[in-house]
């Protein structure tokens, strides 16, 4: 793919808006940012339900609009549910992640639990994740998978990993492995957006893309950079609004609770610097901007 240059789409940028939680998205030129620091720590990993509200009601005039929106670390992939939920049509939803993010989560919403909230949305008629290969599906953790919306044909997952007997016995047709199909990642989102029919609602957390590629916050896939591009620019026509999350960025929480959490689930806050790795950032989101622009017509 040729270097994508932002000064020859500068109509574009229009159509981008930045929920800046953690200062994280790289984006060349005058993007609109929303201003949303003030929130980093409420939402940052997981929120309750109150600050989701406190924070749906910031957003609110900017949901629900024909655009891509920039959500910072995949630490904020739960801001998706807000955005989905403001789509005034009925959507089907494609995700591109590591995870599921269907994870059960009893004290609110989390990046890891949002597919599930938003399964249950009156206005989604389903959710598909491509390039899960995380330990999410394999030992213990996959009993915090949500199996019953899976069973009911709600959330479907496309891994690139392998899928266990058990896994299996337990999601049915809904967790498949599609590392060693025939066909290209491509072709298999296609078919399945194509299968469904409504228009897709795009949420593409960077975590999956292989480490080689670019850094992200969490551990990350398997998918080379032009793979997920051809994916994107494939379904890019049935696209009518997209978020992406992935962006690298650093913090370490007041709240003794997320930083215990985090210590559990494995993770430490990120070590710096940074800069080198939001370039790279910054030059996937716009390839991915650019993809989504052109095929709407809108650049
Ligand atoms: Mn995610």
């Amino acid at each position: 793919m040729a270097p994508f240059d932002i000064h020859d789409k500068p109509a574009c940028l229009a159509n981008i808006l930045v929920l800046d939680l953690d200062g994280s998205v790289s984006l060349p030129g005058m993007i609109t940012r929303l201003d949303l620091r003030s929130y980093e720590e409420k939402v940052r990993y997981y929120a309750g339900f109150g600050d989701m509200a406190a924070l749906e009601r910031a957003i609110e005039e900017e949901a629900g609009a024909p655009r891509i929106v920039f959500l910072g670390s995949g630490d904020f992939h739960h801001i998706s549910y807000l955005l989905i939920k403001h789509m005034p049509q009925t959507v089907q939803v494609i995700v591109f992640d590591n995870h599921p993010d269907n994870m059960f989560f009893p004290a609110g919403i989390h990046c890891g639990s949002w597919v599930y909230h938003a399964s249950k949305l009156p206005n989604v008629s389903n959710i598909a994740v491509f390039g899960i290969a995380s330990r999410d599906i394999a030992g213990p953790d996959l009993f915090q998978n949500r199996f019953s919306v899976i069973k009911a044909g709600k959330v479907k997952y496309y891994c690139l990993a392998p899928v266990s007997k058990l896994a299996k016995l337990l999601g049915g047709p809904g967790i498949e492995d599609i590392s060693a199909s025939q066909k290209s990642m491509a072709e298999i989102v296609e078919r399945h957006v194509r299968n469904n029919g409504s228009p897709v609602y795009l949420s593409i957390d960077k975590d999956v893309l292989a480490h080689s590629v670019v850094g992200a916050t969490w551990d990350q896939g398997k998918m080379r950079e032009d793979e997920l591009l051809t994916c994107i620019g494939t379904i890019a026509p049935k696209v009518i609004a997209a978020d992406v999350a992935g962006d690298i960025s650093s913090y370490n929480y007041r709240s003794f609770m997320k930083r215990l959490m985090r210590r559990l689930d494995g993770y430490e806050p990120v070590p710096g610097p940074l800069e080198e790795a939001r370039l790279r950032h910054g030059d996937i989101n716009m390839k991915i901007v650019s993809l989504l622009g052109k095929r709407r017509g809108r650049c």
